[in-house]
């Protein structure tokens, strides 16, 4: 890691307009401060606080952190509680039965709206449709479906009955879908007969066939299919039922059950830095406090507002700005089933203005293609839409460049609306680093503070504080209560992982560099440290694409690296060496594209590398080591200006260096 000074922040600030600050759930900055300062005097007491008021427990807790085994953290261990009666039965229990709480807008536009007491009544027969069908708690239920009302209450069903679901994206392959199926040990697999994005369709069903015909599924007795097309599928009567067909009969009264504080919400599969992905688990309790919690602080979330997250339930964003968040608190949410690009840029736009939305939540890389659309065709400008309900933008997955955040802020936000760039990761459950609306005076390019609460910090190799103004490691001093609880499986991953002796064994490592103003003490984002890619906001293992790619049959030897790109942040690219001679010109234009779709196959369209380079062989040192910041050199364009002495071939670099 190299250190980095960064000027001082002061000169483009953002104050809090009147209007943001009145009326705040946080007002100024001296209630943020007060906050802070609780958790810095009585963490636990801090936390107990909160999560006594934002959730309903069936058994109150007694013990609020349990440090005994770390880092294997336990939170409100005694409390018991059920995820789905916090998200459902108590809203409408509180007479809010008739509220809103989806706004589905479907890829063509369809608008079908479902309140409190429908949801409830939804997913209680389909927990028991999945009871009758012998998923139990504890059980793993894997959900690979279409962003859909169903999809939500897939979710909301396992947590009822207490089975853990672990949802994989609809964008990834039938290998992925069939690693994440082994891994977990599911029962059952919930889906839908097709996905339609974009006016395209995906048959999910065949590639839930597809994975499930790969061999090691037998403890999946079960799937169930959402109709959403009525496309042809492909049946197997032992295994197979709609979802539609066993819901019918039954009943719309499911007692939840009542399950323990720590017990298992879901696993959400995510790229590490090696090959396979790991399974992220979550507690019930925590989780879900964090959920709510960041919904008020981050969002400033009151009754009367729409809020509207464009994230996918197969990703951590949709699951606690989707799924969870904004049910656990009463709220009225838009769900999108398409893209932003369809059936022209301006779609966002003339949603926020259909729906009236007034909290808006998406990605830096969407902002970033809407901009360039924008700029090419004023019919699709926000402008042309009125975007005059919207109070609070915010923006995550991945750094936000000040250039969009300006854009964003004026041509969006109307230079009215506070923009919050929120900073945090599958493994932390909900927001970390961020802005809180009514308070914090933001900066471009800046997740700004921690959230009161979390103990974030800037680190050097060995773990010891780093001056404000120079670069380091991301670390979280304390546990906290929505973190990662363990990798599914494999507990030892998790400590290495995120709790390496490196740094002392007791600072949570986020995987991300970081540097703290100087004078502000906010915090900039410089990006991961790992071997993990970040493409327009999902997370890639440089070593998963690898791997793939030298599973195909003419490929001897790979290398993946990143490089920055306009639009999705950063760009795959590949070094490839085949087992035959270096192809060339039109021959090497036709393996390139081969090599693409076999990453799509291997790990889903995601992944595809942008650009693919073959070579006679990699930059190597003398011990064999491939030189990777070589290869990020080459793939930026750059010229090599590194030491180059200890590699074993440095002609090799003349060669890598041409793009086709
Ligand atoms: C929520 C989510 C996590 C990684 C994280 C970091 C990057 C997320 C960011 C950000 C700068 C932000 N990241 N938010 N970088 N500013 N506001 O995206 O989870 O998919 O696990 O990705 O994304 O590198 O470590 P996940």
């Amino acid at each position: 890691m190299t250190s980095m000074e960064l000027p001082p922040q002061k000169q483009r600030s953002f104050e809090p307009t009147a209007e943001a600050q009145s009326g705040a759930n946080i007002s100024g900055m001296a209630a943020y401060r007060e906050l802070a300062s609780q958790a810095e005097r009585d963490y636990e007491g801090f936390w107990a606080g909160l999560a006594r008021e934002a959730l309903e427990w069936r058994k109150p807790f007694g013990k609020v952190l349990d440090e005994s085994n770390a880092p294997f953290y336990k939170w409100f261990e005694d409390g018991e509680l059920n995820a789905s009666y916090n998200c459902l039965d108590r809203h409408v229990a509180a007479g809010h039965g008739d509220r809103v709480a989806i706004v589905f807008e479907a890829d063509d536009g369809t608008v079908t709206r479902v309140t409190y007491a429908q949801m409830l009544s939804r997913v209680s027969r389909l927990a028991n449709a999945l009871k009758r069908r012998g998923i139990q708690r504890g059980d793993r239920v894997v959900i690979y479906m279409p962003m859909s009302i169903e999809g939500i209450a897939a979710m909301q069903a396992c947590a009822r009955i207490g089975a853990t679901h672990s949802v994989v994206f609809g964008g990834f392959s039938a290998k992925s879908l069939h690693e994440r199926i082994v891994d977990v040990g599911a029962v059952a697999v919930i889906t839908a007969d097709e996905q339609v994005r974009g006016g395209k369709t995906l048959p999910l069903k065949q590639i839930a066939d597809d994975a499930l015909a790969m061999g090691g599924c037998d403890a999946v007795k079960t799937t169930i299919v959402y109709r959403r097309t009525g496309g042809y599928v492909a049946w197997r009567e032992s295994r197979d039922c709609w979802l539609h067909e066993i819901v019918e009969n039954e009943p719309d009264v499911c007692e939840p059950e009542w399950v323990g504080a720590e017990h298992p919400l879901f696993i959400l599969y995510t790229s590490g830095s090696t090959g396979k992905p790991k399974g992220v688990q979550h507690s019930t309790a925590g989780y879900l406090l964090w959920a709510a919690q960041t919904m008020k602080w981050t969002f400033d979330w009151k009754r009367e507002d729409v809020f509207w997250c464009t994230a996918d339930i197969g990703w951590i964003t949709g699951h606690t700005y989707i799924a969870y968040g904004p049910l656990a608190l009463g709220a009225t949410q838009v769900v999108f089933e398409g893209v932003p690009t369809y059936p022209n840029a301006g779609r966002f736009w003339k949603m926020i203005g259909d729906h009236r939305v007034s909290l808006f939540y998406t990605a830096p890389t969407a902002i970033r293609s809407l901009i360039k659309a924008a700029e090419a065709d004023a019919n699709v400008h926000p402008a042309r839409h009125d975007l005059s309900s919207l109070r609070i933008i915010g923006t995550v997955g991945e750094p936000i460049n000040p250039e969009a955040w300006m854009w964003y802020h004026r041509h969006v936000g109307g230079e009215r609306c506070p923009v919050v760039d929120t900073w945090w990761q599958t493994e932390t459950g909900g927001h970390m680093i961020a802005p809180m609306p009514g308070a914090t005076p933001t900066v471009p390019g800046s997740c700004t503070l921690p959230l009161p609460g979390i103990m974030a910090a800037v680190v050097d190799e060995t773990g010891q504080d780093v001056p404000d103004g120079q670069g380091g490691i991301l670390v979280v001093k304390r546990p906290w209560p929505s973190m990662i609880r363990t990798v599914w499986g494999d507990p030892e991953r998790f400590v290495k992982s995120y709790y390496p002796q490196e740094l002392g064994g007791a600072l949570y490592l986020a995987g991300d560099g970081a540097v703290r103003d100087k004078d502000t003490a906010y915090f900039t984002i410089t990006g991961r440290i790992d071997d993990v890619l970040n493409v327009s906001g999902h997370r890639l293992g440089t070593m998963e694409i690898e791997s793939a790619l030298v599973a195909h049959e003419l490929v001897a030897e790979a290398a993946v690296v990143g490089r920055p790109d306009e639009t999705t942040g950063e760009a795959v690219v590949a070094f490839v060496v085949l087992k035959r001679a270096r192809p060339q010109g039109e021959e090497a234009e036709q393996l390139a594209k081969a090599l693409r779709d076999w990453v799509g196959k291997e790990i889903g369209p995601i992944a595809k590398p942008k650009e693919i380079r073959f070579g006679d062989n990699l930059p190597k040192t003398r011990s064999g080591k491939i030189m990777r910041r070589l290869l990020r050199s080459l793939a930026k364009g750059e010229a090599i200006t590194q030491d180059t002495s200890t590699l074993e071939n440095p002609d090799i670099l003349n060669q890598l260096g041409q793009a086709r």
